[in-house]
């Protein structure tokens, strides 16, 4: 295995002293994390990120057997930088119905698949009582697996629709099978960024209060960043300071999942793609920043298999999984592959030199 724990190498002076903080377990603040990102010691920074990467989850890298289910593309958002939302007049524009979810199930069902990650567009035409009846129709087919399902965003205009508070919407979609949350929605926790690309989003602090209300239920989400387009390294800076802070006082998340912009067939298609460099110093930052998130995962969709590959030494833990039919990536261009085979995945962790450790949707060895 590639000695990268070894930190011998890096100046004492390094980003204004950042190696001592991080062997002694000092917190970074704001200017370190913006001072890294100014670095283009892409190797100090990856070496400390790994440093402490082994600390939290030693060699092993974990993958899961998942399947998505993106159950609508009608949205009343239209956030500029979204591929995947259609219009319900406009061709592409799609509803699964219960049957058209149990079919997709059915399709599987002879697959290992132990989570079942489900999220969608804002549907106008959709209520609670579908989100609750698929949600009772997974648990029905997949009683064994992890349904991870819904954002605060979809969280907000539930509780919009149905005049339910956030946490009374939370209760019923708990009591339906409702088990984890995934992180989406999060994008840029900036206002001016969200005013300029998605106006009609709920707000970071919005979010941030849904998801401190989930995590006050006892269901654990995760956190993703939406970065490379219009934000600024201070406001990445910013992101993560505001998801450690909720960390801090919830210990509610699971893992932090950067997602790396496609410009691709949206409003924002001038927009050139994040560079590996970016890719690997955001991780490697997240990691180094979110001092208190155990996981950091390198997902594969958006960053290619060969580079999240790579970035199991900047910082990463976590490659995701085999999915099988991503849709929100690849409407916006992605040229990855739509799922993997479990085999690739471990090929991928062991041909590394990393352990490769298939987990559930909570980080145990399945
Ligand atoms: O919220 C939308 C992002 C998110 C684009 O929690 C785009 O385990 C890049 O949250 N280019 C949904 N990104 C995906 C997501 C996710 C994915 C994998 C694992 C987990 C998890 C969560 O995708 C959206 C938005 O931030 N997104 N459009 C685009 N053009
Ligand atoms: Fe709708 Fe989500 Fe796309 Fe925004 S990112 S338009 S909320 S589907």
């Amino acid at each position: 295995m590639i000695k990268t724990d070894n930190l011998n190498d890096i100046s004492a002076k390094f980003c204004g002293g950042i190696k001592e903080k991080i062997i002694n377990g000092i917190r970074l603040t704001s200017e370190d994390g913006i001072a890294l990102y100014k670095s283009s010691d892409i190797i100090s920074i990856g070496k400390l990120a790994h440093y402490a990467r082994k600390k939290k989850c030693g060699n092993k890298a974990y993958y899961i057997y998942n399947q998505h289910i993106n159950y609508t593309n009608i949205c009343a958002n239209q956030c500029l930088f979204c591929a995947y939302a259609r219009k319900k007049n406009q061709p592409e524009a799609f509803l699964y119905s219960i049957e058209d979810i149990k079919k997709k199930l059915y399709e599987r069902i002879d697959e290992p698949i132990t989570e079942l990650h489900i999220v969608g567009g804002l549907n106008p035409e959709l209520n609670l009582n579908y989100y609750l009846t698929l949600l009772k129709t997974v648990k029905q087919i997949r009683y064994k697996a992890t349904i991870k399902a819904f954002t605060a965003v979809e969280i907000d205009y539930l509780s919009q629709k149905s005049g339910l508070n956030v946490p009374q919407v939370i209760k019923k979609l708990k009591q339906a099978g409702l088990d984890m949350m995934p992180g989406g929605g999060a994008e840029v926790l900036s206002a001016s960024v969200r005013k300029k690309l998605f106006p009609k989003k709920i707000s970071g602090d919005r979010w941030l209060r849904i998801i401190k209300m989930v995590h006050l239920e006892g269901i654990k989400t995760n956190a993703t960043m939406l970065y490379g387009h219009i934000e600024t390294i201070e406001e990445r800076i910013n992101h993560f300071i505001k998801l450690r802070e909720l960390q801090d006082e919830t210990n509610g998340f699971l893992a932090f999942i950067p997602l790396a912009f496609h410009s691709k067939n949206t409003k924002l298609s001038r927009l050139p793609s994040t560079t590996a460099i970016d890719d690997l110093k955001t991780i490697a930052i997240a990691r180094l920043m979110l001092d208190n998130f155990d996981h950091i995962k390198a997902y594969w969709v958006m960053i290619g298999e060969k580079l999240a590959q790579t970035a199991l030494f900047f910082g990463a833990d976590d490659l995701d999984g085999t999915i099988i039919e991503e849709k929100i990536t690849h409407f916006a261009g992605a040229k990855t592959a739509k799922g993997l085979t479990e085999e690739y995945i471990k090929n991928l962790i062991t041909k590394a030199g990393f352990t490769p450790v298939c987990r559930d949707s909570f980080y145990n060895p399945v």
